[in-house]
């Protein structure tokens, strides 16, 4: 893009240029009429298309992709008190079915652990059953309060990345952390985006997780943006839903679980590095 065409906004207005490079690059609509969703046109999509392949490409190399329901049931999404603590705030219900009212009433996802757990409680029965590795890509609610932002804060994330492992040994599942952020370093080398990867303080780790490792970038605007995590789930969501194996003594043990998690942010930080691509020093490679 040319610098002095005067077509576009300064690039040191990083917000106004985003915005503006969505629009005239026919990326994302954002006239949609519900706040924090948008609409990908094709030529965005096309982007998205693309990415998405590379991302699957990894995925695909020892994990097995599938797709589980959007609506959770309240009493499977309620049964691991911090993650729903965690969720609470975020969480889209679904109380009637027409006119009547629901017995029980049904959660968009706003991530699938609860989807899925309760299904890998009835998968995995020995040891020979792992490691389990599979991955979806789907779209995810979360009722987000914070400015909403088209690629980057949603309530409709329609491209979300998930992948859930379940593992014999905690070890395992701490080697699988760090292979999951190894696809996604190699994932952003593609798409020619800078990453930082750092150990979350306790604060900030997700729900249910005993740690968080999280990739971020920086934005042009200096501000980091969040475009991936791994949760080391330890046996917290396995105790929950009785994910039990039988070891080669036949003894029951817990598995130990991990996931990880990329959205369409990642298309947000490719869109800022032609920003930064053509306007050096906005931008620190770490
Ligand atoms: N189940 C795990 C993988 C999970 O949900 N992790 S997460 O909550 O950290 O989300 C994974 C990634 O999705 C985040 O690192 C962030 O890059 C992205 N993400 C989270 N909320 C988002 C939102 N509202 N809009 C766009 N992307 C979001």
């Amino acid at each position: 893009m040319e610098e002095d065409t005067g077509a576009l906004p300064r690039k040191d207005d990083f917000s106004e240029w985003y915005n503006e490079v969505l629009w005239r690059a026919e990326i994302m609509d954002v006239r949609y009429p519900v706040k924090g969703l948008y609409v990908w046109y094709p030529h965005g999509f096309a982007i998205r298309k693309r990415a998405y392949g590379i991302l699957r490409d990894l995925m695909d190399r020892d994990h097995a992709e599938t797709m589980f329901p959007l609506l959770i049931p309240e009493t499977e999404f309620m049964k691991e008190a911090t993650h729903i603590k965690g969720f609470e705030d975020e969480v889209y219900w679904v109380t009637h079915g027409g006119r009547n009212e629901l017995d029980v009433p049904l959660a968009l996802r706003p991530t699938s652990e609860t989807a899925i757990y309760p299904m890998y409680s009835l998968w995995i029965r020995s040891h020979t059953d792992l490691p389990l590795k599979l991955y979806q890509i789907v779209n995810t609610f979360r009722y987000e309060t914070k400015h909403t932002r088209p690629l980057i804060r949603l309530r409709e994330i329609t491209s979300f990345k998930e992948a859930h492992t379940v593992h014999a040994t905690r070890e395992e599942a701490e080697a699988q952390v760090e292979t999951a952020l190894g696809l996604y370093k190699e994932f952003y080398e593609s798409l020619r985006v800078p990453v930082i990867i750092s150990r979350r303080p306790a604060w900030d780790k997700f729900p249910g997780a005993d740690y968080t490792i999280a990739v971020d970038t920086i934005m042009p605007d200096g501000k980091t943006l969040q475009i991936g995590t791994a949760h080391m789930l330890g046996d917290h969501f396995s105790r929950t839903y009785e994910i039990t194996y039988e070891d080669a003594n036949g003894e029951r043990q817990y598995a130990s679980q991990t996931c990880y998690g990329i959205s369409e942010r990642s298309i947000a930080a490719v869109i800022a590095r032609i920003n930064a691509s053509s306007c050096p020093g906005a931008i620190s490679t770490p």
